[in-house]
């Protein structure tokens, strides 16, 4: 190609970048997508946005669909995040990789009502708002077609959140918002990141109490494709707010991998007594049964609940399994020797084998989160 082809495609001089980024987080959400789009290019005609779609590796090839979409419009983006898992923590990168002073968070099956995105920005707009909320709580909002359980169980979210976001929010459970660049950025380090309820978090993370508005809307059903929605949802926003009220002194993390250690303490000694004193091995051989159905119940829990949003698969999950034994191997001799130690030198067994316990714990928390699910380093 010689230089004057070359200048003829590259003909386009510096253009603005976008005011409102409207960040979408997808996983298997491809055949939403055309039609997300459309619906934003009619209700933001004269705004100046872009979309970002951050998908997590989807395996419907939603991120393909979207590149697609962005060959012909420049407005579309796609962020793809391969190993990844987690709503809010792909929100949170989607801003990260914007320039726009406006961010609106949406779900990508058309749950939310996109015909507000004007509003809201016109109401940050004006001043003295951080964030407007859309709100299926306030008059005139809705939760469309959900059935009473799920009714019942966002209710009980709502009062949990309490302890952490101020009592005057309808809504603090809805994914439908709009908020300034500055409110992120100051509130970005402090972010959790886990789970689907980032609106939560960053009340809860925000130096400052952010002013905030709702604006009322009915939450439609799912256009197509079909719900993330399980009980890992639950226990995420469990951590969640562990993380908002105890993670300065003691990561949430952590208290997850003491309640799957607590809970693995219980199948050993199920084991023990099946192998032990029903079947009639020998000791040995049921304490050595124990310990590796235990141990591997433990690894599988973790992996499912304590790092859902890194969870290892395949061959991964067989190598995380040897390092998890290996780990927990040099936790138990670590265990027995403290234990033994301060029960020599002080003469009392319970605070010994407790101290042993402890140790044990921090150890294998500590030494799984560098060997086995390493978090990517924050700078
Ligand atoms: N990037 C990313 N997006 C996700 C993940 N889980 C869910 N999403 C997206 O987050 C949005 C909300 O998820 P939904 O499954 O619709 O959750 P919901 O709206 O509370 O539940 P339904 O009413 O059943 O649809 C959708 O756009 C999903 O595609 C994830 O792990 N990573
Ligand atoms: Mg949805």
């Amino acid at each position: 190609m010689n230089n004057s082809n070359l200048a003829d495609d590259c003909t386009d001089g510096p253009a603005p970048g976008p005011d409102l980024a409207v960040i979408i987080p997808t996983f298997n959400e491809s055949d939403n997508v055309r039609e997300l789009i459309e619906r934003l290019k009619q209700s933001l005609a004269g705004c100046s946005w872009e979309v970002i779609f951050v998908d997590d590796d989807s395996p419907d090839g939603t991120a393909g669909v979207v590149r697609e979409m962005g060959r012909n419009d420049v407005r579309v983006r796609c962020v793809q995040r391969i190993g990844r898992r987690g709503l809010s923590s792909a929100c949170v990168e989607g801003m990260l990789a914007t320039t726009a002073a406006y961010f609106a968070v949406m779900d990508g099956d058309m749950q939310h009502d996109e015909r507000l995105l004007p509003q809201m920005l016109g109401m940050l707009r004006a001043g003295g708002t951080d964030i407007v909320v859309g709100s299926r709580y306030t008059r005139g909002g809705a939760v469309g077609e959900w059935d009473a359980k799920r009714v019942e169980i966002s209710r009980f979210a709502t009062r949990l959140s309490r302890a952490v976001v101020p009592a005057g929010l309808a809504d603090p459970m809805s994914g439908f918002f709009m908020l300034r660049r500055e409110l992120f950025e100051a509130s970005v380090r402090k972010l959790s990141g886990i789970g689907f309820k980032l609106l939560v978090d960053l009340f809860a993370s925000a130096p400052q109490p952010p002013k905030f508005k709702e604006i009322p809307y009915e939450f439609r059903s799912r256009r197509a494709g079909s719900s993330k929605l399980d009980s890992a949802v639950a226990w995420d926003y469990g951590l969640l707010l562990i993380d908002k009220l105890v993670g300065r002194f003691l990561p949430a993390r952590f208290v997850a991998f003491a309640v799957v250690g607590v809970l693995g303490i219980a199948v050993h000694f199920l084991v023990l007594i099946l192998a032990f004193r029903v079947l009639h091995y020998s000791f040995s051989v049921g304490q050595g049964a124990a310990t590796g159905i235990a141990m591997t119940f433990n690894y599988w829990l973790n992996n499912i609940v304590t790092y859902s949003d890194m969870r290892l698969r395949g061959w991964r999950w067989l190598r995380g399994w040897m390092w998890f034994v290996a780990v927990c191997s040099i936790g138990a001799v670590a265990n027995i020797g403290v234990a033994s130690y301060l029960f020599r030198w002080r003469g009392v067994w319970v605070p010994a084998a407790l101290a042993g316990i402890v140790v044990s714990s921090v150890w294998n928390f500590v030494a799984t989160s560098i060997f086995i699910w390493a978090k990517p380093r924050r700078a």
